[in-house]
């Protein structure tokens, strides 16, 4: 299936986001989703992410030919935690790597240049290592504890300054990311989010996006260069 998104697109959604949303199985059933996605949307969500640990492919497969097109119609990219071989029968816009799944050069080869890929670094020495095999952007976390990835022991937010000097990347920051600890990410330089959690629990989900962009002190629809 052709992607949903034109690939040019969804590169230029990517550069643009400052908060990415991660739909999470364990927080809602696929059956929220799209209303889930949609009011995110609507608070600013950049780029999204579905991951399903605990949901069979075939699933996984319905849920992506669902909002891929919905989000696509948005001018937003959704990714794919894990399963790079269901990006193409998805249509969605790419996938998000571990650092113990298939690696960025194999998936690249599986899935062309155009396809976005995205791999989550634990480190600084692993981040200069995904840019450097050509990933389109990175994950840097866990920065806090949580329980949504509860076996990694905490980064801590210092660590980002080191991230900013040596990546050029777009990076998000991910892990126990709340409003109220927007300031300590960006005192050490980051500028995008990555949050599930917050999001995801909120009872007003375009009132939580809302309010993490407000604090970044941007809106995913603006570039850097229009910031006010
Ligand atoms: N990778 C690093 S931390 C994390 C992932 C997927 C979980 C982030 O979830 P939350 O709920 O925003 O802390
Ligand atoms: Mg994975």
């Amino acid at each position: 299936m052709a992607p949903a998104l034109d690939p040019s697109r969804a590169h230029e959604a990517l550069q643009q986001a400052h908060l990415y949303a991660i739909l999470d199985s364990s927080y809602a059933p696929p059956s929220a989703w799209p209303s889930l996605a949609g009011k995110l949307a609507d608070g600013g969500a950049g780029v999204f992410q579905l991951r399903a640990k605990n949901l069979p492919k075939d699933e996984i497969l319905t849920a992506a030919k669902i909002l891929a097109p919905l989000l696509a119609q948005r001018g937003l990219p959704l990714l794919l935690n894990d399963h790079p071989d269901l990006v193409a029968p998805s249509g969605a816009a790419g996938c998000h790597l571990g650092q113990d799944d298939l690696g960025i050069p194999e998936a690249r080869r599986l899935l062309g240049s155009a396809t976005l890929l995205g791999l989550s670094t634990h480190s600084p020495c692993q981040a200069t290592a995904g840019q450097a095999l050509g990933a389109d952007y990175l994950g840097f976390g866990p920065l806090y504890a949580t329980g949504t990835k509860p076996d990694y022991k905490p980064i801590g937010p210092a660590k980002i300054s080191d991230i900013v000097k040596q990546v050029t990347l777009p990076f998000f920051c991910i892990g126990g990311i709340t409003p109220e600890r927007i300031s300590e990410v960006t005192q050490h330089g980051g500028s995008r989010v990555c949050v599930v959690s917050y999001l995801l629990q909120a009872a007003d989900p375009a009132a939580a996006a809302r309010n993490i962009l407000s604090r970044l002190g941007t809106s995913s629809q603006l570039k850097d260069a229009d910031r006010p």
